[in-house]
Order: C-alpha cells, then sequence, then structure tokens
C-alpha cells in the first residue's frame, strides 16, 4: 500500500513566514509529510520551477446573496466557487445577509441549503446582523456562534442595513461573550445621504458622482467612531473595505494603542481609480462600489498598509452583478449613481492581481502574499486548526503557481457568471495553475476537477486573536469596569 495519497514532488514551500524546497506527502486530506525525497504514492504532481503555497482563503464575498434592496448577485454557490477556485483558493466565507424581520435561523437555513449541493470549495459564513433584536442578541447569535459561524457583520450606514451606535454596544457585547468577531462597514450614512441629495437635486447623477458622495471624510468618521466604540467595551473590531488613508491610520493607530482593531483592504482600491467612473455612457456604473473608488495617491499609502501589517487581510469584496437589467441597469440604461448596484466581481482576479503586482514586481514578499491571502484569514476567522499554512496535520489545501504564467485578463476568461470584469486587459505574470481542497485536485491545467458540491461546511473555532491582538502596555488598560460588571 502506498504511503500517501498524493506526494506534490519539487516544489518551493512558501508559508506566511518560511520559503524552502520539500515534497508534499499528502494523506486522507491532510498533509502527512513534508521533506525532500518523499517517495511513495499512487499519485504524484510535479511541481519543479513552481511554488506551493497555502490555498487562498477568500473571506469578503457576496454569493447567492439577496441585496437589502432585492437584487440578487449573479453567482451562485458554484459559480462563485469555481471562479475563487480558478483563482488560486480553497476556500471561501460569503455572507449569509438577514435583512429585517428574519430569524438568523432562517438565514443560516437558506444559506446551508445554497452552499451545500453546489459549492465546489470548503465554506463558511459570515452573518450580517441588520436586526439585532433581543432575542437575535440572547439566543441566535449565540448558537450561530456554537454551530462554528464566528463572525458576523454591521453597517454604519444604508437605511435598511444601519445599525444604532447603542445596538453596535450590544452587538460588540455579545460578541466578545461569546468568542465572535464583528466586522464592519463603516462610512457616515448622514454625510453620504446629505451629499447624494444635494448632487441629485443639482443634477449631478452620473456614475462619477458616487464617489463624490462617499467622501473619505465619512470612513474617517466611521472607523474613529467605530474605534472608540469597540475600545469602550474592550471588543475586537474588523474594518472591511477600508478606502482611504485616513481611516487606515485611524486604525494604525487604534492598534499601535493596544486595541483589538483590524482591517481589511481589497484589490479595487489598489488597482483602479475614481476616474474609471468617468467613463462613457453608463460604463462607469461598472465601478460602482461602496465605499467607492479613490485615487492614485491612496493605492501607494494602501500598500503601504499592507505592508506596515495595518491591514491583515486582503480579500475581493466580489459583490457580482452585471452589466445589464438584472444588475447594474436595473434602474434603465443611464440610472442616476444612487440607484446602481454597488460592488464589483474579482473573486478569481484577488489572489493573481496581488501576486503580479506586490510580489513579481516586489513590492511584496511572498511570505507575505501568503499572510494576506490566506493564513491571516485563518486565523482571523478560527480556521487556523485546519487552513491557512503548510504543516503537518492541516487540510492539503494547496495553490501551485507558475510565478513565470502571463495572463491577459478578459472577462470571458473569468470563471464566474459575469459580463464584464473591472480589471480587462491588465497583463499579469504569475498564475494558480493547481488548486487542492483537502488534498483533491480541483483545478489542473485550466480544467475543472471538482463536484458539484464537493466543498464541506468548516465549523470554526471562536475568535481569539493569538498572534494579532496587539500588545497593551498595563497603564494603557481603560478603567472602564468601575468594578462593576457591566460588560
Ligand atoms: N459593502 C460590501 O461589503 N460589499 C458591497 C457593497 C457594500 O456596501
Ligand atoms: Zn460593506
Ligand atoms: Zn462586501
Amino acid at each position: 500500500m502506498a504511503d500517501y495519497d498524493l506526494i506534490i514532488k519539487g516544489g518551493t514551500v512558501a508559508t506566511a513566514t518560511d520559503t524552502f524546497k520539500a515534497d508534499i506527502g499528502i494523506r486522507d486530506g491532510r498533509i502527512a509529510a513534508l521533506g525532500l525525497g518523499l517517495d511513495g504514492a499512487a499519485r504524484t504532481l510535479d511541481a519543479t520551477g513552481k511554488l506551493v503555497l497555502p490555498g487562498g482563503i477568500e473571506t469578503h464575498c457576496h454569493i447567492e446573496q439577496e441585496s437589502a434592496t432585492g437584487a440578487m448577485t449573479s453567482d451562485d454557490y458554484f459559480s462563485g466557487s469555481v471562479s475563487a477556485a480558478f483563482g488560486g483558493n480553497s476556500t471561501i466565507v460569503p455572507f449569509a445577509a438577514q435583512h429585517r424581520g428574519q430569524t438568523i435561523t432562517d438565514v443560516i437555513r437558506t444559506y446551508d441549503d445554497r452552499a451545500a449541493p453546489k459549492s465546489v470549495l470548503d465554506y463558511s459564513y459570515h452573518l450580517i446582523v441588520s436586526d439585532p433584536t433581543e432575542t437575535v442578541l440572547n439566543e441566535e447569535l449565540p448558537m450561530a456562534f456554537a454551530r462554528g459561524i464566528t463572525s458576523f457583520k454591521v453597517f454604519m450606514t444604508y437605511d435598511k442595513l444601519i445599525v444604532s451606535d447603542e445596538a453596535m454596544l450590544d452587538i460588540l457585547v455579545t460578541a466578545k461573550e461569546n468568542g465572535g468577531l464583528t466586522m464592519v462597514h463603516a462610512e457616515n450614512n448622514a454625510l453620504i445621504k446629505w451629499m447624494v441629495n444635494r448632487l441629485i437635486a443639482r443634477g449631478y447623477a452620473a456614475p462619477k458622482y458616487h464617489a463624490v458622495s462617499h467622501p473619505a471624510a465619512s470612513e474617517a468618521e466611521a472607523i474613529q467612531r467605530g474605534i472608540a466604540l469597540a475600545s469602550f467595551v474592550e471588543a475586537p473590531l474588523l474594518f472591511v473595505h477600508v478606502s482611504t488613508d485616513a481611516g487606515a491610520r485611524t486604525i494604525a493607530d487604534a492598534r499601535m494603542n493596544g486595541h483589538m482593531i483590524f482591517g481589511e483592504t481589497c484589490p479595487q482600491y489598489m488597482f483602479l481609480t475614481a476616474d474609471d467612473l468617468d467613463r462613457p455612457g453608463a460604463e462607469g456604473a461598472k465601478f460602482c462600489c461602496s465605499p467607492p473608488l479613490r485615487d492614485k495617491a491612496t493605492q501607494d499609502v494602501l500598500w503601504r498598509h499592507l505592508n506596515a501589517g495595518t491591514l491583515q487581510l486582503y480579500s475581493s469584496d466580489h459583490a457580482p452583478y452585471r452589466f445589464d437589467e438584472t444588475g447594474k441597469l436595473s434602474s434603465g440604461s443611464n440610472p442616476p449613481f444612487n440607484r446602481i448596484a454597488n460592488g464589483l466581481p474579482g473573486i478569481e482576479l484577488r489572489a493573481p492581481l496581488l501576486f503580479s503586482e506586490g510580489v513579481t514586481k516586489g513590492r511584496l514578499s511572498l511570505n507575505a502574499f501568503v499572510a494576506l491571502t490566506a493564513t491571516n484569514a485563518a486565523r482571523l476567522f478560527g480556521m487556523q486548526d485546519r487552513k491557512g499554512s503548510i504543516a503537518i496535520g492541516l487540510d492539503a489545501d494547496i495553490a501551485i503557481w507558475d510565478p513565470e504564467k502571463k495572463t491577459r485578463v478578459t472577462a470571458t476568461g473569468m470563471h464566474d457568471n459575469m459580463d464584464y470584469t473591472p480589471f480587462e486587459g491588465l497583463e499579469l505574470t504569475g498564475w494558480p495553475v493547481t488548486v487542492l481542497n483537502r488534498g483533491n485536485v480541483i483545478v489542473d491545467g485550466g480544467e475543472l476537477k471538482a463536484e458539484r458540491g464537493a466543498g464541506q461546511f468548516v465549523k470554526r473555532l471562536p475568535f481569539d486573536g493569538t498572534g494579532f491582538v496587539p500588545a497593551r502596555a498595563p497603564e494603557m488598560m481603560p478603567a472602564t469596569n468601575f468594578g462593576a460588571n457591566l460588560f
């Protein structure tokens, strides 16, 4: 009998901390051995000249999700997970959205029904909580955490999703007490609404005014407020899709002060700018997302924040709405900016964009790339016992990258259910040519090898933040409890 089911031979392995030559022996879906000259497998993959990296973990994507205004994303759990797999990912964590009036139990059941028969990748969900009733806070969220769904997102903007500051405090405390991690969309609702109303009233309705209506000040203020609330109750808080220098610097400052504050940014803020919203006709609608695209100076500064560790996550925020009446043009062929579905597709390009622009061009180390695309997500979202690195005992979730492979991005080359890509025409160097999930080859040589529904639900651990929570000097411990058991 063979010692291993599969050996990946001759590659250069990289983790978030180390780069070394090793073969990888895989047995029963897990990494069983690492070493040179491994032998005795039913099957061998030759990785000579290739990089052998942990499979990506995409923890910010919207798949088979209704928005608060009723629009359905174009990708379901099959096309979304397939596209993610072709982009070097082994695990996805999309959102399971509660709309007001829905119970969390129903939401989870709905998403289980959507994901289990279709996902080719292992998956979990973050809940979106828009209706934090007493039952949700005291019964349903603790129940979801116990089921291994240990993170959820709340919104500081959008009338149909926004939670008040008081509700946010309740939510943060509930998460803290039950081992959950709160994620937040931080933009100032009043400022955006005020801008939208004035712009539309004065006839400034073209897509480019979407960026004008969501100024950097809106993000900066909401991040400051979110930090004030979270640090007051000493709860961890993750700011998603950070798009401004002011926002990122506020996060860096909070971390410097020892608060459990984390940040994520996305490829659209690093590779596109608000100028893309000013393309002819309605084309700019393809680039409407919130927070909006910014400018070249912000791109440069976000690279620095990624390298400096201010932002631990880099996610696609894949929110696929087609450029037709089902998506971007649901309010007509020339919609005002405030009636365009918010979001860009990009789940397949997330890691290749960062590899090409970061690793290939020398702006990011290979180990930082691994941390940003896999390891940090595993640790922040409670999957570190199974995923996010290459080590004996972990799931054999692996992406084999050809660092020389050149790809010209086209919409038709993508495997999602979209009719455009905002990254059309970019020339990339480096691509994940073979992808494994729990030892099974799911993508190889440009072909899908996985069965629909082969992915499994990942029961995640409570948030613990080991290695991520900033060190805090004892004199900086806030004296907020005043001896009473308030939170
Ligand atoms: N927030 C997201 O995270 N994605 C799409 C739109 C939004 O508001
Ligand atoms: Zn958001
Ligand atoms: Zn999103």
